[in-house]
């Protein structure tokens, strides 16, 4: 059987993590692919060295030429650019757009059957863009960013319950940034409701509000750690494990940006839910029951979604 191809398109600090954790984990062969000339070279070489101590035997190149994605199973995208002071949320829309642009089509001319995981922020609105421009099928594009909250969510609660964070299912919808929706109602440890905890004393609606806080601005929280960069070891860990869904058909069901379909009342966009993710890539939308706080949370958050896509729309022609 023919090995996997994971293709890489931006290789930062993100992309640079995928393609270890891919290697380590001997999904396929590795092509990571950036337009500075030199760092996806370098990076795949630096990678390719470990492979000895490691013990992997995927190859892993460095390319600043689409052509070499060509035929690549699974595509997951870092390509963009951060936003730096003064720097308004509109401009960073206009410059990941266009890059959005050149790497939708690059997908389009040279692997149209693979399964693309789109991280570039904002997130919800550049899955959308990079859907449209590689015209590939709303099923086989999707964003990254509730496993990461999940996760995110999970590790605050974990640590204030004092439990292994094994046993802990952390529940997070709604668009991608500070209106996303930690769900504490079908958040459970071992099965049990935290809420249920929380009556049973083991800790408080306080310390609970404050780790939905802390989720919400979870990724805030590293930026202002690291200061020239945002998270990247965790960010790259929860693509990883979309793409096994993917390649390994395992059928998860894992909080992803899809695309909805009147599902939770939206049409037309891109947002996080849970979805099943097996060899069709997103087989299929769970639509779980809300509260009608839930479900007011969620609209302030997808509004928060669509207002960004009418930017798009405005920012490019092709779009509108
Ligand atoms: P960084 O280390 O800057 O890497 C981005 C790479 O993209 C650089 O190597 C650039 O050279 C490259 N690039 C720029 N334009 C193009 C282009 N047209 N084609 C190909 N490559 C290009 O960033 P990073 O790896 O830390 O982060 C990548 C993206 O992920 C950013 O947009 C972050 O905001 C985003 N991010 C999202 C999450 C989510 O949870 C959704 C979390 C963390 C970071």
């Amino acid at each position: 059987m023919a090995r996997k191809k994971i293709a890489l398109v931006g290789a930062g600090m993100i992309g640079g993590t995928l393609a270890h954790l891919a290697a380590k984990k001997e999904m396929g062969d590795i092509v990571l692919f950036d337009i500075a000339e030199g760092i996806p070279q370098g990076k795949a070489l630096d990678l390719s060295q470990c492979g000895p101590i490691e013990g992997f035997d995927a190859r892993i190149m460095g390319t600043n030429s689409y052509t070499d994605i060509a035929g690549a199973d699974v595509v997951i995208v870092t390509a963009g650019v951060p936003r730096k002071p003064g720097m308004s949320r509109d401009d960073l829309l206009g410059i990941n757009l266009k890059v959005m642009k050149a790497v939708g089509e690059g997908i389009r001319d040279n692997c149209p059957d693979a399964f693309v995981i789109c991280i570039t922020n904002p997130l919800d609105a550049m899955v959308w863009a990079l859907r449209e421009f590689s015209g590939l099928p709303h099923n086989k594009v999707v964003g990254m960013a509730g496993v990461l909250d999940s996760a995110r969510f999970a590790t605050f609660l974990a640590w204030e319950f004092g439990v292994s964070v094994k046993d802990v299912n952390a529940f997070v919808l709604g668009g991608h940034g500070d209106t996303m929706v930690p769900v504490t109602s079908y958040t459970t440890i071992s099965g049990i409701p935290v809420d249920d905890l929380v009556a049973m004393g083991k800790s408080s609606k306080a310390n609970l509000d404050e780790i939905v806080k802390r989720t919400r601005g979870g990724g805030g929280e590293i930026v202002a750690l690291l200061k020239t960069g945002s998270a990247y070891y965790a960010p790259a860990t929860s693509a990883i494990a979309m793409a096994e869904a993917y390649l390994g058909d395992q059928k998860r069901i894992l909080p992803c940006a899809a695309y909805v379909k009147g599902q939770y009342g939206l049409d037309g966009l891109y947002v996080g839910v849970p979805a099943v993710i097996g060899k069709d890539g997103i087989e299929e939308v769970i639509e779980i029951k809300l509260s009608d706080e839930e479900k007011a949370n969620l609209k302030v958050s997808t509004d928060a979604v669509e207002e960004l896509l009418e930017v798009c729309k405005g920012l490019d022609g092709d779009l509108a």
